[in-house]
């Protein structure tokens, strides 16, 4: 049986827009909402070859969110550190190609957002069970700061933290929901954000998790 289902979204209302959520961040509401069961398909068929999996820390702590990755190279964690690897530690097979449909939304989104000429290389594939949840943290691990990096929520909603460039700096909260797509780029690249405990929940396209892709320049 299929992981993820492919009933129409009926939660799906409000028209696709556009909003400035700082300077380089841009949320495209509903970007990906068409393009959801491609996406999600894609995924299916990347972690039956790079199945999720719970990365252990530097600091020794498990992650609550379940990862894998596709494109050149992703994105992992093991006692030594984090890093791209181009390599799947779990098979020391490479990563699933990233598929056309995952290209064409990063690119287009990329593009609607100011940034064009986006090329990813690495796409990491973050799902989030009930209770899991992601720490405030900076994206550093990437060579190329001046690309954007593009993410694509599906499935269940969840309270996104955006902070400023310093830990400490005011966090900005926001519900990001199915379909929905933001770019980071220029000053916003560095900013500090996380993810809060996801609530439980059951959502028509994925059942009870949330799926975020993140797009990177990674190499
Ligand atoms: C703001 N993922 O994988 S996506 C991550 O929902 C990550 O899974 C979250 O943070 C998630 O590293 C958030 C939104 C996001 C991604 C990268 C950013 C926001 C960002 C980089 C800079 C600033
Ligand atoms: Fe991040």
């Amino acid at each position: 049986m299929a992981t993820f289902s492919s009933v129409p979204d009926l939660f799906a209302h409000a028209e696709p827009s556009r909003v400035k959520l700082g300077h380089g961040a841009v949320l495209l509401r509903g970007f990906a909402r068409d393009k959801a069961e491609q996406l999600l398909e894609a995924i299916e068929n990347a972690i039956a070859v790079a199945p999720f999996r719970n990365f252990v820390t530097p600091g020794g702590h498990t992650m609550s969110v379940a990862m894998s990755n596709c494109g050149s190279a992703g994105w992992v964690a093991d006692r030594r550190g984090y890093r791209y690897d181009p390599l799947d530690p779990s098979t020391q097979m490479p990563w699933p190609a990233m598929p056309d449909v995952f290209t064409d939304v990063a690119r287009r989104a990329a593009a609607e957002a100011g940034f064009d000429g986006f090329a990813p290389d690495a796409c990491l594939i973050n799902r989030y069970d009930p209770g899991a949840r992601l720490t405030l943290h900076q994206d550093r691990n990437e060579r190329n700061f001046g690309a954007p990096i593009v993410s694509v929520s599906l499935g269940l909603p969840a309270k996104f933290l955006f902070g400023g460039l310093t830990r400490t700096d005011k966090v900005l909260r926001l519900v990001l929901e199915h379909g929905d797509v933001v770019a980071w780029g220029g000053p916003s690249r560095l900013a500090f954000h996380g993810v809060d405990v996801l609530k439980d929940g059951v959502h028509p396209a994925t059942g009870r998790c949330r799926i975020n892709l993140t797009f990177r320049e990674a190499l």
